[in-house]
């Protein structure tokens, strides 16, 4: 091994922890291999390395089927304004927190790895649908489980991961589990004895979106409310609600939060707030 290589392998192994896809992942692997020790008594090693490489290489294979709709990965469709997941090791709550938050019925049971597909229940934040995913229980070295990359997937297309957890221990496992399958986790930790509407606002503020309403004039707010990404503005209400909006558009009246006062008069580019009352007006 040439100099510094050691140290290099070392930096490797570091980027391999924080890679955030597994394409990723199969490129450090090989650059592992490169400048790794390549001696006799590191062939262990070596051969770690090559099947992490075939492991990861297979998920890719799999993921590609997956998206083409064939092949036997497990893939939800997205319904909704964003798709969240439970996940957790087995027995912690999951299925009974997806019972409170939404209107799923999973069976709910004192043995382990009662669930066993993936259970998927709508959750309404004050008018706004969420599409809500418990996967079943992960494991350690979940990827090599037969359908741990497909769960696992399952996790990776989500919009914010929920970690259910009883203890710190559990949620070490999940962390672990999501690096190895290259899934970035910026989510949160909750347990299902957590108070439900401080679990639903946590869920809600981490989506980082918030909920509008619409107005006909000489009309009552619409319902239910737009949800739209924090930060957007009255052009991109707009563009939802109706692509003729846009060209025909004039000006907009305002209610709530981003209003200086009542019935505001505004443009394309205003920012919205939360609760807002929008009332298009065009050509
Ligand atoms: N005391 C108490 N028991 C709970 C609580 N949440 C879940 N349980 C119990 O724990 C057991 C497992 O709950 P589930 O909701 O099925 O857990 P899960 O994480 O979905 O489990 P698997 O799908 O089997 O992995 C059940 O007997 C529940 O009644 C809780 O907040 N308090
Ligand atoms: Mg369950």
């Amino acid at each position: 091994m040439p100099i510094n290589a050691g140290f290099e392998f070392q930096r490797l192994e570091d980027d391999l922890a924080h890679a955030d896809s597994i394409s990723e992942k199969v490129r450090i692997l090989q650059k592992m291999l490169q400048v790794g020790p390549k001696h006799k008594s590191a062939e262990k090693l070596r051969n770690g390395i090559k099947k992490r490489i075939v492991k990861y290489k297979s998920m890719l294979q799999k993921e590609k089927q997956a998206s083409k709709g064939s092949g036997g990965s497990i893939s939800i469709k997205k319904e909704g304004s964003a798709q969240v997941v439970l996940i957790g090791v087995t027995n912690v709550g999951k299925s009974t927190l997806l019972a409170k938050l939404t209107n799923a019925k999973p069976l709910i049971a004192d043995y382990e790895f009662t669930t066993v597909l993936p259970e998927v229940g709508t959750l309404n934040y004050n008018g706004v649908i969420i599409q809500t995913i418990e996967v079943p229980a992960i494991t350690e070295n979940f990827l090599d489980k037969e359908l741990g990359p497909s769960f696992l997937s399952i996790a990776r297309h989500a919009d914010l991961i929920v970690i259910v957890s009883k203890k710190r221990e559990d949620a070490k496992i999940i962390k672990n589990e999501l690096i190895e399958a290259a899934i970035p986790f910026k989510g949160i930790i909750v347990k299902s004895t957590d108070d439900l509407e401080k679990v639903r606002k946590k869920i809600w503020s981490k989506l980082g979106l918030i909920y509008v309403f619409t107005k006909t004039p000489g009309k009552k707010k619409d319902y239910p409310p737009v949800a739209l990404k924090k930060g957007s503005t009255v052009k991109d209400l707009a563009e939802v609600v109706h692509k003729d909006f846009i060209k025909k558009f004039k000006f907009a009246k305002i209610w709530g939060v981003s209003a200086k006062f009542d019935a505001q008069t505004v443009g394309l580019t205003h920012v919205l707030k939360e609760e807002d009352i929008v009332e298009v007006h065009i050509k």
